[in-house]
């Protein structure tokens, strides 16, 4: 395997999935062993379920806080930090990062900027849409459900389960990065969770170059991709983005 010819290429997108945080030990959701296996979790990661699935909820996300805490970024999270800080000092292109990932691990590798699709596991904020409250940073287990300090109602992880949609904010800028992006490299997903699954297709459409990394072929597979780099993403994205040492 050799180094992409990054120098080629003006702007790069990145998108990352659990796949990437494997190898600091926090699970993936679907395949053997997977957050999925765990009985109730699609009722819990359901938005349609709330607020009857809350204290679940709470359970749930105070435990992979914790996980999230004592677990530290991998080589894949550093080689995306070491391309995205080169590309800055050097100007020689945009590189933008979007993850599906809630657990922080890009930011802490360093990672300048990263757009987090799904929400973060460290954000908490109100149930009630309306409320003022502004999300906040939260390490917190909790035992029981919170209570909101503005509205009184219960508050939550500030994620996106399914059927709640994805903040405008990161909708419009995958928007404008995949239709400028001339490469798109995806890492560690298994390319079935919308809107993210649609990804490369778009960037294929704008004509830029698509490559998966992942450690096993998608199901089922994705045409839009020109290539795919089999195997572990710490192993691999250090060569691939040609910074061997991190
Ligand atoms: C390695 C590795 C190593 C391992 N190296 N690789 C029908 C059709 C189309 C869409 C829909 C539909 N019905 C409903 C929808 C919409 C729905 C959706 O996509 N559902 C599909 C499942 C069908 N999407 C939504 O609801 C989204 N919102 C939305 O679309 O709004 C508009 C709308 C609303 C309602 C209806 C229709 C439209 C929101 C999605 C929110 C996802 N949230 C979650 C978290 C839940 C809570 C929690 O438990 O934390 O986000 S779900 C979960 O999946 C999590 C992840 O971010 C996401 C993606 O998973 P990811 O990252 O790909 O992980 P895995 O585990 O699936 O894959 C890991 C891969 O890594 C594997 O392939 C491994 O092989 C690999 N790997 N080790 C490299 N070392
Ligand atoms: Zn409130």
């Amino acid at each position: 395997m050799t180094p992409l010819p990054l120098h080629d290429y003006r702007n790069i997108v990145l998108l990352t999935g659990a796949g990437v945080s494997a190898a600091s030990g926090l699970g993936t959701y679907r395949g053997p062993g997977g957050l999925w296996e765990q009985a109730d979790i699609a009722r819990i990661a359901d938005a349609r379920n709330l607020p009857g699935t809350l204290p679940d909820l709470w359970r749930l996300y105070s435990g992979r806080r914790q996980k999230a805490l004592d677990a530290g970024p991998n080589t894949a999270h550093a080689a995306i930090a070491n391309l995205q800080k080169r590309w800055e000092q050097d100007g020689s292109g945009t590189v933008t990062l979007f993850t599906q990932n809630v657990d922080g691990l890009h930011q802490r590798a360093g990672s300048p900027e990263v757009i987090e699709l799904h929400g973060s596991a460290f954000m908490t904020r109100c149930t009630r849409d309306d409320c003022s409250l502004v999300p906040f940073r939260d390490e917190s287990a909790y035992e029981a459900v919170p209570a909101c300090p503005e509205c009184g109602s219960p508050l939550r992880p500030a994620v996106v389960l399914f059927g709640e949609t994805l903040a405008e904010a990161a909708l419009e800028r995958a928007g404008h990065a995949l239709q400028t992006c001339d490469l798109f490299i995806a890492v560690g997903t298994s390319g079935v969770v919308w809107p993210a699954a649609r990804f490369a297709a778009i960037a294929s459409h704008s004509g830029a170059r698509t490559v998966l990394v992942n450690l096993e072929k998608m199901n089922p597979p994705d045409p839009s991709f020109d290539e795919e780099y089999l195997g572990r993403a710490e192993e691999i994205l250090p060569v691939l983005l040609d910074c061997p040492g991190v």
